[in-house]
């Protein structure tokens, strides 16, 4: 055996079916051996007492995507993806979003030159179709797919983004036949216009109300109707940020026929509540809680942790949409528009910094999970699900040496001061969680040590991904 660049030596080593003590040697950015004991190496870090994880894939992220409201995404590629990778990711699936009556290819190579150079983890977009023509559904979507952009997502709600039945239809069909993974924003664009204006009328203005609008009911047919879609073209679907019991049982009503629709949920949906959205009833602060599917009740909570570990969910992504609370030029969450009325403020939310600390705090320091579980949910399963596995997800012969250090031990308490994203708060600030990402490694190299982030160049690479390993056989 050559010698290794680097050894990490003593650690736990986890993935989403193993747990061992070994150590694993890194030569060129790739693992090339795991053993009871590497010494032929010439760098060695010691990872006596912690566990070794594949790095967190953040399988759900927005990063500077314009707005059509004047509104400011708060992070770029340079910031998000430093967030990211203090949190202890080292791969994020950010979104090329389509404007409509323009070019999805174009769309694309402007989020490549947003991207260049800045990104300190790696990186690989989902495309977002807002416009299907028949050019973008006959030749852009199709090349695009063989090039590496195996998965898209639709809207079914928005003005400027909702696809009605027929184009939903139209696009799943393309998706079947270039075996693409769809990713569907499940919540019906009338039920939320009907509620919200009967809202206003009633002069129910303020942020809370934005969780009464986007109604759980209004996600639960919207599901139904993503999944009876599916069926009927016969394409697997995955469902994101699930939000409760109700779209849940239908995702579980699916399955049981043999469907493939994948699940995805999200940090806000088992650590904040609707009520959050209240902000103590200070002024508007509840509008750093409004994000959709808004965060649901105690119930809803609870039912997603019997999700979590009972395989309902394959994904916990971030669904990190950030914008400041406070910004000049009425560019953030607090700005005069949006005071007049809930449906103005920017839905999105922070938190790729804080995925992992809260899942693995929440689900397995207090015993409601395995830390197997965790690895699958964060890391194996996004990678699995996208088409990147085995060369990332996890750890084995051969994979990309992308690697987290996790700190079981270690209590923190989430401080905006402490985050690393461009927004201006944390949804989660003064949450006490057990485990924290100690050092994160991609392709070898050390990205984040400690909380700070190694200041060497960005060198996060971007992705071209395969056909989804879950949903169509491998070829
Ligand atoms: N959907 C997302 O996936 N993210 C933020 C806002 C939204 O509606
Ligand atoms: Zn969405
Ligand atoms: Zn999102």
């Amino acid at each position: 055996m050559a010698k290794c660049d680097l050894t990490i030596r003593g650690g736990t080593i986890v993935t989403a079916t193993d747990r061992f003590v070994a150590d694993i040697g890194i030569r060129d950015g790739v693992i090339v051996e795991i053993s009871e004991s590497i010494t032929d190496t010439s760098e060695v870090i010691d990872a006596t007492g912690l566990h070794v994880l594949p790095g967190g894939i953040d399988a759900h992220v927005h990063l500077d995507q314009p707005t059509s409201d004047g509104t400011k995404m708060a992070d770029d590629f340079a910031t998000g993806t430093l967030s990211a990778a203090a949190g202890g990711n080292t791969t994020v699936l950010p979104f090329a979003m389509q404007v409509k009556g323009t070019s999805l290819r174009q769309c694309v190579e402007d989020y490549h030159r947003k991207a260049e150079g800045k990104c300190f983890t790696d990186v690989s977009f989902h495309l977002v179709i807002s416009d299907p023509t028949p050019f973008v559904l006959g030749q852009e979507l199709p090349a695009l797919v063989r090039d590496g952009y195996t998965s898209f997502k639709v809207f079914m709600t928005y003005d400027d983004l909702v696809l009605n039945d027929q184009e939903l239809l139209e696009v799943f069909d393309v998706a079947r036949q270039e075996e693409a993974l769809v990713m569907v924003h499940a919540e019906g664009n009338d039920a939320i216009k009907f509620m919200t204006q009967k809202l206003e009328s009633e002069g129910h203005n303020a942020p809370y109300y934005h969780a009464e609008a986007h109604s759980q009911i209004a996600e639960r047919e919207a599901t139904h109707r993503a999944i009876s879609h599916a069926q009927l073209t016969d394409v697997p679907v995955v469902i994101v940020h699930v939000s409760g019991r109700d779209p849940m049982e239908q995702i579980q009503w699916a399955r049981r026929r043999g469907m493939k629709v994948f699940a995805e949920t999200c940090p806000q949906y088992i650590a904040l509540t609707k009520e959050d959205l209240k902000g103590l009833n200070m002024d508007f602060q509840g509008a750093k809680y409004v994000c959709s599917p808004p965060p649901r009740d105690t119930d809803s909570q609870n039912a997603i942790w019997e999700g979590l570990s009972d395989g309902t969910f394959d994904l916990f992504s971030s669904d990190h949409c950030p914008f400041y609370f406070d910004a000049p030029n009425e560019t953030g969450k607090n700005n005069n528009r949006a005071r007049t009325s809930f449906k103005w403020v920017p839905n999105g939310i922070p938190g790729v910094e804080t995925r992992l600390p809260i899942l693995f705090s929440e689900g397995v320091s207090k015993g409601r999970i395995s830390i197997e579980r965790f690895v699958a949910l964060t890391s194996s399963n996004p990678a699995r699900l996208y088409g990147l596995y085995p060369k990332k997800g996890t750890l084995t012969i051969g994979s990309d040496a992308d690697i987290t250090l996790w700190d079981d031990c270690r209590e923190v308490t989430i401080r905006q001061d402490d985050l690393h994203h461009g927004s201006d708060y944390t949804p989660y600030e003064g949450m006490v969680v057990k485990g924290w990402p100690v050092r994160t490694i991609l392709r070898g190299k050390t990205i984040m040590v400690e909380g700070k982030v190694s200041d060497e160049k960005a060198t996060g690479q971007h992705l071209r991904r395969g056909k989804s390993e879950l949903g169509y056989s491998k070829k």
